[in-house]
């Protein structure tokens, strides 16, 4: 209890500049209907595998569909099985509620002229089945054993049949120096999450972990040149913040992605007095870890590091495995929370592997499995603060 307090003293100061992204829904939803209007082609996309520079570099613009809300599952649940992940049900669930006519969805869904979807885990590739009844889907395929010799050039080959999709699309040439302009613009962005995330390696860390997941949730939303403007402001007024004397124990959160709305987990872990200092997931280091190179083929640069993200859908994902431990070394981490999305096998089962490595270390590891609803609230509450309580 003791603990607790001093950890809400120390968080008691607020970041200006989170407002940027807190109200800058209105803005993008503008900026993407006035896009519409001038003819530019809009591109919804669910997973890390598509890769941004190719869809901007063909003149177009994009928004990430993943749902993280739990009010559009049941929507899905009257086409999908329940027991299925809840962000395959959610993200369903918000495009078809985007065309019956309901007023669930969120309002940038009906702006989305077509969806690049990736083959990953088979529920949403099974999903990808039933979406062009709502909306135009291409899928993107990927290797499954990105570690095989054949297996750059396949993807290779599949980025630039997709290059041609979006040329045809909007009728735009995907050039060599269109997508270099691309890659150096998202390094870019790459460069400030790791100014960002390098400033949680102090102790205390200067921004609470829920803020850095809405932030990272924004980057999925906004355009790059919102998204970069709001982060450098944050960095900036991040580092004036003088260093705080007391803190709980630093987390690690690893796992699956937390789409925007679903905050449950980060949450509870901060209410009980926890420091969440780095998420390896999509919405935290998966996105931005590792940058394309800008010194070769832009093509080769781009299919090189795309195949080197460590999902698991992918086999083997040895690679995930060691950045985990790597980020726990490097962020002083005393405990990791290893989130499950329910009925997401890959991350589910590659837990055992996560946990034998951090067992080396001497880690600690608490594993959460959840959906959207708030009904387990108070069980992993429960089981969050023995974990604190252990490793504090
Ligand atoms: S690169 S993590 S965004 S596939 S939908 S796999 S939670 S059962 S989102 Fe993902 Fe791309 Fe990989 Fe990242 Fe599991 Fe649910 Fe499937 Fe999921």
């Amino acid at each position: 209890m003791h603990m607790k307090n001093e950890y809400q003293n120390y968080m008691s100061f607020s970041l200006q500049s989170l407002d940027f992204f807190k109200d800058s829904y209105e803005l993008r939803i503008a900026q993407l209907k006035e896009e519409r209007g001038k003819g530019i082609k809009i591109v919804g996309t669910f997973c890390l595998y598509v890769p941004d520079e190719i869809i901007f570099a063909a003149g177009a613009d994009r928004i990430v569909l993943c749902g993280g809300r739990a009010d559009t599952i049941s929507v899905a649940e009257q086409s999908l099985p329940r027991n299925i992940c809840p962000l395959i049900k959610s993200s369903f669930g918000a495009v078809v509620d985007a065309y019956c006519g309901g007023n669930l969805a969120c309002s940038h869904v009906p702006l989305v002229d077509v969806v690049v979807a990736e083959a990953t885990c088979d529920g949403k590739k099974k999903m990808y089945e039933i979406l062009p009844d709502y909306l135009p889907t291409y899928v993107l395929d990927l290797p499954q054993k990105p570690g095989s010799p054949e297996a750059l050039d396949y993807f290779l080959s599949e980025l630039r049949k997709f290059g041609k999709f979006m040329e045809g699309l909007t009728g735009n040439v995907v050039s060599n120096d269109a997508l270099r302009r691309e890659i150096r613009l998202a390094n870019e962005t790459k460069r400030l999450l790791h100014r960002l995330f390098d400033l949680r390696r102090r102790n205390p860390p200067p921004i609470r972990g829920s803020e850095v997941l809405q932030v990272m949730q924004k980057q999925f939303f906004l355009s790059p040149d919102q998204f970069r403007q709001g982060v450098s402001r944050l960095c900036d007024e991040m580092e004036r913040i003088p260093p705080a004397a007391r803190t709980g124990p630093r987390i690690m959160i690893s796992g699956c992605p937390m789409a925007a709305g679903n905050m449950k987990v980060p949450d509870i872990i901060e209410q009980k007095g926890g420091v969440i200092v780095v998420e390896e997931s999509c919405t935290g280091t998966r996105s931005f870890w590792d940058l394309v190179d800008e010194d070769t083929d832009p093509w080769m640069a781009l299919a090189e590091r795309y195949l080197e993200i460590p999902c698991a859908c992918m086999t083997p994902n040895d690679r995930r495995v060691a950045r985990i431990v790597d980020l726990a070394k490097q962020y002083d981490v005393q405990g990791v929370v290893y989130y499950t999305l329910q009925f997401c096998h890959a991350y589910n089962i590659e837990r055992l592997q996560v946990q034998r490595a951090l067992k080396k270390e001497k880690i600690p590891l608490l594993a959460i499995e959840s959906d959207y609803g708030d009904s387990d609230r108070e069980q992993i509450g429960i089981r969050v603060d023995a974990f604190l309580e252990m490793i504090a």
